[in-house]
């Protein structure tokens, strides 16, 4: 053999070698859910809940029931799964934050897989739904999310949406004149036509195809996001007294500092018109059937991996973004540093994982998510994630984790451990809340003198320093066909 002979066969060799690496490699399912909090019934966050599909996955997978956001808001809550980088390091705080123009060289996670010898596909809400968030170049094949509300129509956020009608007779909850995306009802039209079907169907003919790669596939629900808009039947799993109220003593903001006050102020105006209108509880129902909604669209999914060649090597993943007020401490969105906000379904399914239907009851966190993946599939380590891989903790019971951390605009951070819920806020004022005497939240211990050196201890899980926050979209000028952004005022 000469040396040009030699040459060509140890290239041979080396792409064999590594076509069988490849091959080797699991594929992932990554099934995501929007403002889902822990209403489901693995979670037992609320009697009588029907989502039997999720629970089924619990059944297969590892249920991590303590697992908590980085950020409890749509974009930096993403923005930090799928870079694996804190709002605190990322400057990404809030949904008005454009994270591809500020964090160049950071690969999210299909990016990364895509690097690494997977084909990626993503269909549905996987990074923030707005124009901007979700930059192709980042998968082989993409579909953007299709969106049932007239609201979002707006040319500059959902370009690709333009041509798709806004279903007639909005708004279907009678709150004439109140503005937006605050809705719900159901849609005149068949089932199929509701616009997370259509990332369904995405993920129903990726897994009927061939694929020669290991694949990377994000399958993205909105539901049960506002408007929430589901079929009739889901509605009438909870008529009359199926729907109840949760429990708000009239002083729990009694004894918050004032930056809490302001997050649970955020939008007041929407609950003070349910309820002066008598909607609450129609509100609670919305959220219900687009849970049971969100939950029969998650079973068609697995349904369809079942059925495909690709059943016995998929490692699946359940998540939901951020968690959702129904009413506690007088709030009925997000954006808040409480359990209602920063709790989250997550379940790790398939090869990789040990035993079935099991529990881990430490808190975690959805930042955990991009090293666990790393992990399991084989994949070089990325220095730059912030979280901690969980396949300890999926293989053995007895693995334990101390604290995780949710941060809410810059400064403002809760801090889990198994028994306490402290709140640190930018002005040094704090919350804490012994989350197994009181899993409500509804005393706050913080200026107990007893407590001093829990807080202490729990202090210091927070992060040590908070950059400023990014420019906000504004001030860019943004190319949905060319991708690019262009600072304005810059040459
Ligand atoms: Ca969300």
């Amino acid at each position: 053999m000469n040396r040009r002979e030699f040459l060509a066969s140890a290239a041979v060799a080396a792409v064999a070698a590594e076509a069988q690496t490849t091959a080797s490699k699991p594929n992932v399912l990554f099934l995501s859910v929007d403002d889902m909090n822990d209403w489901i019934g693995c979670l037992k966050g609320y009697p009588g809940v029907s989502t039997p599909n999720i629970d089924r996955l619990a059944k297969r997978g590892v249920l991590f029931a303590d697992t908590h956001c980085a950020a409890p808001l749509c974009n930096p809550s993403r923005t930090a799964l799928f870079t694996g980088m804190r709002p605190s390091t990322t400057g990404v705080y809030n949904n008005d934050q454009y994270w591809r123009p500020t964090l160049p060289g950071v690969d999210t996670i299909p990016a990364y897989f895509k690097k690494n010898g997977y084909h990626v596909a993503g269909a549905g809400k996987i990074l923030h739904h707005v124009a901007g968030f979700n930059p192709p170049d980042q998968w082989d094949e993409f579909q953007l999310q299709q969106f049932d509300d007239p609201w979002y129509r707006r040319a500059d956020w959902y370009p690709w949406n333009q041509k798709i009608p806004a279903p007639k007779g909005h708004p279907y909850n009678g709150l004439k004149g109140f503005p937006g995306e605050f809705e719900w009802g159901v849609l005149e039209q068949p089932d199929d036509q509701y616009g997370d079907q259509k990332a369904v169907q995405f993920a129903e003919e990726f897994l009927k195809r061939k694929h020669t790669k290991p694949f990377f596939l994000a399958t993205g629900m909105w539901h049960p996001h506002i408007p929430m808009y589901s079929p009739q039947r889901f509605w009438d799993m909870y008529a009359g007294d199926k729907t109840k109220l949760p429990v708000v003593p009239k002083d729990d903001l009694d004894d918050i500092p004032p930056v809490g006050k302001g997050f649970a102020a955020f939008r007041r105006e929407e609950i003070e018109r349910i309820q002066k209108e008598g909607k609450w509880k129609e509100f609670v129902q919305a959220y219900l059937a687009a849970i049971s909604f969100a939950d029969e669209l998650v079973g068609k999914v697995l349904d369809a991996l079942e059925k495909s060649e690709y059943a016995k090597n998929t490692i699946i993943v359940f998540w939901s973004d951020n968690g959702w007020h129904l009413g506690e401490k007088q709030h009925v969105h997000k954006s808040t540093l409480w359990q209602r906000s920063t709790h989250v379904p997550m379940i790790i399914a398939g090869p990789g994982t040990k035993g079935a239907g099991v529990t881990r009851t430490s808190p975690v966190s959805l930042l955990d998510l991009y090293p666990t993946l790393v992990e399991m599939c084989g994949l070089p380590q990325n220095p730059k994630l912030e979280g901690t891989s969980l396949v300890p903790l999926l293989r053995d019971p007895k693995a334990k984790r101390e604290a995780t951390v949710s941060t809410y605009l810059p400064g403002n951070h809760a801090v889990v451990s198994e028994k306490w819920r402290y709140i640190l806020y930018s002005d040094g004022k704090e919350e804490l809340y012994d989350r197994r005497k009181d899993p409500n939240e509804f005393t706050n211990l913080a200026g107990d003198p007893k407590l001093v050196s829990v807080k202490q201890n729990l202090a210091k899980f927070t992060p040590k320093t908070s950059v400023a926050p990014v420019p906000e979209v504004t001030a860019y000028d943004f190319d949905f066909k060319t991708y690019t952004y262009k600072l304005k005022g810059a040459k």
